[in-house]
This record gives structure tokens, C-alpha cells and sequence, in this order.
């Protein structure tokens, strides 16, 4: 079985590409960041017997993932499980402090960026009659909260995507799925708040966040279900987290 994920690099993507390989997965990783990519290619290479691929390119450039497809050697030619996972948020003012090149920039990689892979993946799909692709999602696909109209709207449109997909793959017997994370911790926060790794911590204190691993976990149980079940979404949170805006925090973490 053949695996693309996109955004391997950090976070849940990395987390997802070694719990895939341990499940036996061929991969193909992808992300913006050579160096890393490199590396984590070596490290799957070194810890499982499965064969790994990596592509580093823009997921918001359409020319480079058509050059990244297109450059897939024979073996990947059948991409069995397509994880879209690459995203981001970028900023948390008001719309109306905003900067317009935030907005850009989360609409062109959440929603462009992952029509653009999604678009060069189902064809093979659909002539195979079967294959998965995972959605990852956010619970602000759910809920709008302040300060985050942008980034909750393109989570908004992915689950759009998700279940327009749903509806025009069901007769290929292609599952189509997502998963919605509350807060996690990963580089997500320092993305979002440019580089600044104080604010980005204050987003979990006095909380317990999600890890990339418990993301995993949901993966897992999705991708080894039996062929006749497809797990639609999977919404998940830390438990102090009870939607987007009400958390329970306290000075003990
Ligand atoms: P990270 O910042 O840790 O990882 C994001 C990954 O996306 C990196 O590998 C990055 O790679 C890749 N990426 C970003 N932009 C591009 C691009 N233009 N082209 C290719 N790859 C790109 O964050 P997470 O792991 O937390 O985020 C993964 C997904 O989960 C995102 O879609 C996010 O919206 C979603 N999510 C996160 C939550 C959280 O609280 N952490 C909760 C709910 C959903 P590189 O920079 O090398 O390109
Ligand atoms: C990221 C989680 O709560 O910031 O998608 O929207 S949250």
C-alpha cells in the first residue's frame, strides 16, 4: 500500500508518516523544508522496511505539484491512502487588523493547495476503484472563533471539500475522510504567531494539549477499519478544551 502525505516535516504530518510506515505503508513525504525532509527520510528509511520517496515543493504552486506528481517512479504510480495534511493559520487578530497576505496565504495552502494534490491523486484513484484520502481538518472547520474568521473559513471549506468528495467518489468505493483536532501542540502556534515562541506557549498554559501522537492514534483507527466501514470525521480535543473558545485551564501545567 502507497501513502502521499503532505506537510511531513513537523507536527502531525511526521507523526502520521512514522505510525504509517510501522503499519507497512510505502510513503511518499513531501513538505517545503529540505533538510528536513531529508532527514526524516533517512530515519524511516533506518527504523522500517518500507519504501520511502520524498518531494519538496510548494503545495500553494499548481506547476510544482503537477512536477512533483509527474516525477513519481513506477512503484508510487498507485496512490492507495492520500493524506492532506500541510496547512496552517497564520496570524489571530481581527479581521479587520489582519493582514491581507495572512489571509492569502492560509486560503492559497488550506484550500487551493490542497485541491491543487487532491486533484492530481483521485484520477489514479478512481481508476483503481479504491483508495482513502484523509482530510485533516480542525475543529475551527466546526466553530468560527474571534479572532480567526480566515483560518476557520478555509477549515470551513475543507470540510466542504470533504463531503462534496464523499458524494462524487462514493460510486468508486473511494472513502473519503477527515480529522478535526482541537489545540495542539506542534509548530502550528509558532507558525501562527510568525516566530514568536512565547505567545505561542501561552496558547496551552494551564492546559494538557493534543500531541502529534494522539492525531496518529485517530489516523490509525481510520486507515484499519474494515473495508465495508468509512469513518466520516473524527473530532477530537484535549479534554480541558470544550469548544473553541471555552477552556478549562488551571496553574497546575
Ligand atoms: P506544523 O506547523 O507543525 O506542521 C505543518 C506542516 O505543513 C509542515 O510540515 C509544513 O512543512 C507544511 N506546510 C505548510 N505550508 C506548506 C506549503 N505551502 N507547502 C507544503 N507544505 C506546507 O502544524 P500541525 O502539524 O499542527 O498542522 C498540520 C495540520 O493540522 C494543518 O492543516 C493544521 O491546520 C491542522 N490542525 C492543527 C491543529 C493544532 O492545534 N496544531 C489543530 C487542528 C488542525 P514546510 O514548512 O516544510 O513546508
Ligand atoms: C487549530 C486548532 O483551536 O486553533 O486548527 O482552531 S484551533
Amino acid at each position: 500500500m502507497n501513502a502521499f502525505i503532505t506537510g511531513v516535516t513537523s507536527g502531525f504530518g511526521k507523526a502520521i508518516a512514522f505510525r504509517l510506515a510501522g503499519l507497512g505503508y510505502n510513503l511518499v513525504i513531501t513538505g517545503r523544508r529540505e533538510d528536513r525532509l531529508g532527514k526524516l527520510h533517512q530515519e524511516l528509511m533506518e527504523k522500517y522496511p518500507v519504501n520511502v520517496l520524498s518531494l519538496c515543493f510548494d503545495i500553494r504552486d499548481n506547476k510544482a505539484c503537477k512536477q512533483a506528481f509527474e516525477s513519481l517512479p513506477e512503484e508510487f504510480n498507485r496512490i492507495d491512502l492520500l493524506i492532506n495534511n500541510a496547512g496552517l493559520a497564520a496570524g489571530a487578530t481581527t479581521f479587520q487588523d489582519s493582514d491581507m497576505a495572512d489571509f492569502e496565504q492560509m486560503i492559497d495552502t488550506n484550500i487551493k493547495g490542497l485541491i491543487f494534490v487532491t486533484k492530481l491523486i483521485v484520477p489514479g484513484m478512481i481508476e483503481c476503484e479504491s483508495g482513502h484520502i484523509i482530510n485533516i481538518s480542525s475543529i475551527a472547520g466546526i466553530e468560527v472563533y474571534p479572532n480567526g474568521s480566515v483560518y476557520c473559513a478555509s477549515k470551513h471549506a475543507v470540510n466542504a471539500i470533504t463531503k462534496g468528495l464523499r458524494l462524487d467518489l462514493v460510486k468508486y468505493g473511494i472513502k473519503v475522510s477527515s480529522i478535526s483536532p482541537g489545540m495542539a501542540e506542534t509548530e502550528f502556534s509558532i507558525v501562527r504567531y510568525h516566530g514568536d515562541e512565547e505567545k505561542a506557549k501561552a496558547v496551552y498554559s494551564g492546559l494538557i494539549p493534543l500531541t502529534a501522537e494522539d492525531i496518529a492514534d485517530s489516523l490509525e483507527f481510520i486507515v484499519t477499519r474494515p473495508p465495508h466501514v468509512s469513518i466520516n470525521d473524527i473530532q477530537i480535543n484535549p479534554t480541558q478544551q470544550a469548544n473553541t473558545y471555552i477552556s478549562h485551564r488551571n496553574t497546575q501545567n
